[in-house]
């Protein structure tokens, strides 16, 4: 909690740390009611940051100091300064050792930062300032040191100890607790640190490294977990093999620990050699797991795996370069999910995600660019435009050298980088270096915020043969106000004759025609390029792939984009092309409504999509995204003034319209792939995720008919699957359907089986929360009372509240200002117990610009209410206080 004003923080301030710590040794006793924590740093003076020897300013923060001593002197307490959140000390010589001992209340801490308890377990979250929570230390990325840690406690409550590194010792007390020692030998930061000690079990693996050594792997869960490890384990060994393969990436210590935490802020940490993951990031089997959790815990296990490499070998500087370590591990996740499923269909996941929240972000008060220049708090920024758009960024380094110049460039990266910390600059010089290209006009993508538009028109010249595209390209206005200057926009595009083949391109002045898909570098704000030898006026595929993080504008008519949905050779394209169709129509119907008029559906759509649905040649999976309609979120983002309730109207008016039109092709395909489910056993694999995800939108269209026979289907789908997948979809089905004694006995059948697993209990709140029959908000209500939800819980209040606010827009956006008024409260009662959860919770309110006015003053006086509530955290505080500015 502030005492003060919290002050914004400038990169342009940066200064190299006037101490370094090249060792930490440290040394907890863990008690029921507190922690001491004794710390010896080996400290001397950073010959880089000038002469002298200035004050030593450590951070801390929430400590009781017990004793302080540099080198053999004790100090008393004229010897240093204390505050709120420094400890200063004034060094006499250059070399110097500073030991202090603190107690810590990590029993009552829930903030989730730093050392506390989750159950009756001790874990830590450092990154990014939760280390100065531990102890007194220069907690910044930059002070890179060796650690040694032993921990102590009860030897019953406690059996096993981490930390990071390997264990070098461990034996009984003679008090009934027990003491263990880790040491890492890599230099790090402090936010890398880790902490656990507990009651624990674990699942042991080994993997062979590239070089022969053997690695042991274990994943730690509390023993009810110990039957849902092994996808977890599967993943970790295949990204340990992926990065090798891929990057050239061994992994260096000689044990890899994972242990999965209920009560977490995020999805996981990356600590050296001791990751820490929300449970729900690790456990995962068919019966309590759906095919999306699995699919997110091998993605998770990868990002977290890959950041030994992209983060703690090589690290950031300072925390405006968080984008160095997570856009680029992010990229590298994204790959390695691509490689082990389908390509296609992660591209069209990740671009729809972008689109509906990233670019929402990057027109909200908070947006920044992908290297921010300023922050309040720090933990505000682990944000959708620092990984998904900086991983778009290192994307776009990739489109433009190519896979193998990319290779080149990330392996010097990491050669000369390896054991320090560095900046996005940094990164891109050695893809520079690497291939000796100039990348100075495209690192704007770092420093610029917004989503640029990229408006592309046509002209083609019958009596020349040439076919031009000129592309306009700007950057709307964001908080920062800077004038933007023009990106570099790589363009994947192709052109397709009236047959649906695609044509070989050669620009005006190329010797010769080349390949049917090419990147164009937009480096202007209006370019033309001409192609020759084009007979006759082609279809333009545009930015295929999603190449750039812009929005793009062709003016395309609804028959062009049928075409393209059939012929484009690109997959991605075949999807987006469906999506504009989609948004077309669906925008049709948004004015029909406002103007009060009957709606009608363009048949265009409806014969699209039963061709998709007919196609038996296309990947299910496919099928399955081409049958998902752009979500109410997208389409509020794509709005001038969004109109939650003709938004909500149009988009069930055609998927009603899609589920009687095209209901014969729906239950035949679904029908097939039931009955396939019902005699295979679940497995995790790609082709098994496309046939349930074919099956389960289909279901989900189906119900919308109302007819019996669906019922019936639906409720032996949800009595006898096998898996999690199959029994939640029929669940939600239920949920969503006016069948109201068959839902109240599905709801109550679920709980009563799995009130146990507090993973599968969130699946049921949110199924509720995000439900868009009216009353919506009492039900939330009437959740929060439920035994199961607490809201310490950062996963239950995500399930239950973020689901409601996030997802269900109409019932949040009621116009009386209820959805507001209860997330507001919300968010102050958890500003008090754990910030970073509570300004996360505040994002739905920040957008206020996009709705009408009587909309726009309700929610600004909920922001404002807050704002006036009290003793605001750094972090609601900056939210609060940017969104009303
Ligand atoms: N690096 C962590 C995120 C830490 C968030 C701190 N508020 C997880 C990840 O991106 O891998
Ligand atoms: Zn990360």
């Amino acid at each position: 909690m502030r005492t003060e004003q919290p002050k914004m923080i400038y990169l342009k301030d940066y200064q190299a740390p006037d101490y370094l710590i090249d060792e930490t040794h440290l040394t907890f006793e863990l008690f029921e009611d507190h922690t001491l924590v004794h710390a010896q740093l080996v400290m001397r003076r950073n010959p880089a940051a000038g002469a002298g020897l200035p004050p030593l300013v450590l951070d801390g923060q929430l400590l009781e100091l017990l004793s302080v001593q540099l080198d053999d002197r004790v100090l008393s307490s004229n010897d240093y300064q204390i505050d709120d959140s420094h400890l200063t000390l004034h060094p006499g010589s250059e070399h110097f050792s500073v030991d202090t001992s603190v107690k810590i209340h990590p029993e009552t801490n829930t903030a989730l930062e730093g050392l506390y308890k989750s159950g009756s377990m001790f874990c830590t979250q450092c990154e990014a300032e939760g280390f100065r929570k531990i102890t007194y230390y220069l907690d910044r990325p930059d002070v890179m040191s060796k650690f040694t840690t032993t921990v102590i406690a009860e030897q019953h409550r406690y059996p096993v100890l981490l930390s990071n590194g390997n264990p070098v010792g461990n034996g009984p007390q003679d008090d009934g607790r027990h003491w263990a020692t880790w040491e890492d030998p890599f230099m790090k930061p402090a936010y890398l640190f880790a902490l656990v000690a507990g009651d624990l079990w674990c699942v042991e693996d080994s993997f062979a490294t590239m070089s022969g050594r053997n690695v042991a792997l274990r994943i730690y869960v509390e023993p009810e977990n110990i039957d849902k490890c092994q996808h977890a384990m599967n993943s970790l060994k295949k990204s340990m093999r992926w990065d090798e393969e891929v990057y050239g990436r061994e992994y260096d210590l000689d044990i890899f620990m994972i242990v999965a935490v209920n009560d977490f802020n995020m999805g996981a940490m990356e600590n050296k050699g001791l990751n820490i993951f929300n449970s729900s990031a690790v456990l995962a089997r068919a019966e309590t797991a759906t095919d999306a959790a699995h699919q997110r815990v091998e993605a998770i296990v990868a990002h977290e795996y890959f950041h030994n490499w992209s983060g703690n070998r090589v690290t950031c500087r300072d925390w405006f370069q968080l984008s160095l370590k997570e856009g680029f591990t992010v990229f590298r996740d994204a790959g390695f999910s691509a490689d082990m499923n389908s390509a296609t269909v992660k591209r069209i996941q990740d671009v729809a995600y972008l689109r509906t929240h990233q670019f929402a972000e990057d027109a909200g008060p908070m947006a920044h660019a992908v290297r921010p220049d300023s922050f309040i708090e720090i933990s505000n920024f682990y944000t959708l435009t620092v990984y998904e758009k900086g991983s778009e960024v290192v994307g776009m380094i990739h489109t433009l050298l190519g896979a193998e110049g990319f290779r080149k460039g990330s392996d010097l990266y990491f050669q000369r980088h390896d054991g320090q910390a560095v900046t996005c600059d940094d990164f891109v010089k050695a893809m520079e270096d690497a291939n000796g290209v100039d990348f100075s006009q495209f690192k704007r993508w770092y420093s610029q915020a917004g989503t640029p538009r990229l408006a592309v028109s046509e002209s083609y010249d019958a009596s020349a043969r040439t076919y031009s595209l000129t592309f306009r390209q700007s950057c709307p206005q964001t908080p920062d106000k800077q004038e933007k200057l023009p990106f570099v926009i790589p363009v994947e595009i192709g052109l397709l004759d009236a047959q649906g083949a695609e044509i070989a391109l050669q620009l005006t002045g190329e010797v010769a025609a080349g390949a049917t898909s090419r990147v164009l570098s937009v480096t202007e704000a209006e370019q033309t390029f001409t192609f020759v030898g084009i007979a006759a006026k082609p279809l333009p595929s545009l930015l295929r792939g999603f190449s750039a993080p812009v929005k793009l504008s062709f003016p395309y008519d609804r028959d062009q984009l049928m075409f393209l949905m059939q012929h484009d050779s690109d997959g991605f394209n075949r999807w987006d092309a469906g999506q504009q169709l989609s948004v077309q129509v669906l925008q049709e119907l948004i004015a029909q409504h406002q103007k009060g008029e009957t709606l009608v559906l363009d048949p265009r759509l409806v014969t699209a999509l039963r061709s998709v649905l007919g196609n038996e040649q296309l990947d299910q999976a496919m099928v399955a995204e081409m049958l998902s309609l752009p979500g109410e979120a997208y389409l509020t983002e794509i709005s001038e003034v969004a109109d939650v309730e003709a938004i909500h109207t149009a988009r069930e008016f055609v998927r009603r319209q899609l589920a009687e039109q095209l209901f014969d092709g729906l239950w035949q395909r679904y029908q097939a792939n039931r009955a396939v489910s019902k005699t295979t056993v679940y497995v995790a694999e790609n082709e098994h995720f496309a046939r349930r995800a074919l099956q389960n939108i289909a279901l989900s269209y189906l119900m919308l008919s109302g007819k019996p026979e669906v019922l019936a289907a639906t409720l032996e789908q949800f009595e006898s699957a096998d898996n999690m997948t199959e029994r939640l979809t029929a669940l939600a089905v239920l949920v969503n359907s006016p069948f109201e004694a068959e839902k109240a006995l599905a709801l109550a059948s679920f709980a009563e089986h799995f009130k146990d697993n507090p993973l599968v209990m969130d699946q049921w709140f949110s199924v509720q929360a995000g439900s868009p029959l009216p009353g919506g908000l009492q039900r939330v209500k009437a959740l929060m009372e439920h035994p199961a939800f607490t809201i310490k819980n950062p996963n239950k209040v995500r399930a239950l509240i973020g689901a409601f606010a996030g997802q269900n827009l109409i019932n949040f956006h009621a116009a009386d200002g209820s959805g507001y008024r209860f997330l507001a409260d919300l968010v102050i009662q958890l500003n008090a117990l754990n910030p970073q959860i509570a300004s996360r919770q505040l994002a739905p309110l920040t957008r206020w610009r996009k709705y009408d006015d009587a909309r726009q003053a309700l929610m600004k006086a909920e922001l404002e209410r807050i704002r006036g509530s009290g003793e605001l955290s750094a972090d609601v505080y900056e939210v609060v206080s940017k969104s009303l500015a």
